[in-house]
């Protein structure tokens, strides 16, 4: 199975997931809630993690107004099926901007499911320390977070180095 990424537009993505059979159809789509949110400035697929055969989708949305505050940020976890939102997780203050990159980590806690990690180059704000989160793919809970050791370090790792 491939996915397709179509031209990031300022507060929206066209999440296009086409069976290996069917070409480019495009399965779902899904918009950022608000002007500048990015969504889709991160996207990482995944094999499946819910269980019904059909491997899964993660988006960022880092500039999104979440319930933590201005530019949190937020990424979720979706459905490679139906498009929907399996699990959701928000920036833990203003300013975080929470989900910048997402990559599969592999199964780090050994219970056979893949895990998620996540990114929060700006947390927290005005220090920039940088903050990377393990979430569990199995469960969507917070296996382990790491935060970068300085302020300015803006701690987080690149697309790419953790997928494969
Ligand atoms: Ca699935
Ligand atoms: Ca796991």
């Amino acid at each position: 199975m491939t996915w397709t990424q179509a031209p990031l537009l300022p507060t929206a993505l066209l999440a296009a997931i086409a069976g290996a059979a069917r070409g480019q159809d495009t399965l779902f789509s899904i918009e950022g809630a608000g002007a500048g949110d990015r969504l889709g400035l991160s996207v990482a697929a995944f094999p499946d993690l819910d269980g019904d055969g059909w491997r899964e989708i993660a988006v960022g949305e880092p500039l999104h107004d979440g319930p933590n505050g201005s530019n949190s940020g937020r990424a979720r976890l979706l459905s490679g099926r139906s498009g929907a939102v399996i699990w959701n997780w928000d920036g833990e203050g203003p300013m975080d901007q929470f989900g910048q990159v997402i990559q599969d980590a592999f199964d780090l806690d050994g219970d056979g499911v893949h895990d998620v990690a996540i990114t929060a180059a700006h947390y927290p704000a005005g220090a920039f320390n940088g903050r990377v989160y393990l979430y569990s793919g199995a469960t969507g809970l917070l296996l382990h977070a790491w935060t970068g050791e300085n302020a300015g370090d803006f701690f987080n790792f690149s697309r790419g180095v953790a997928g494969g």
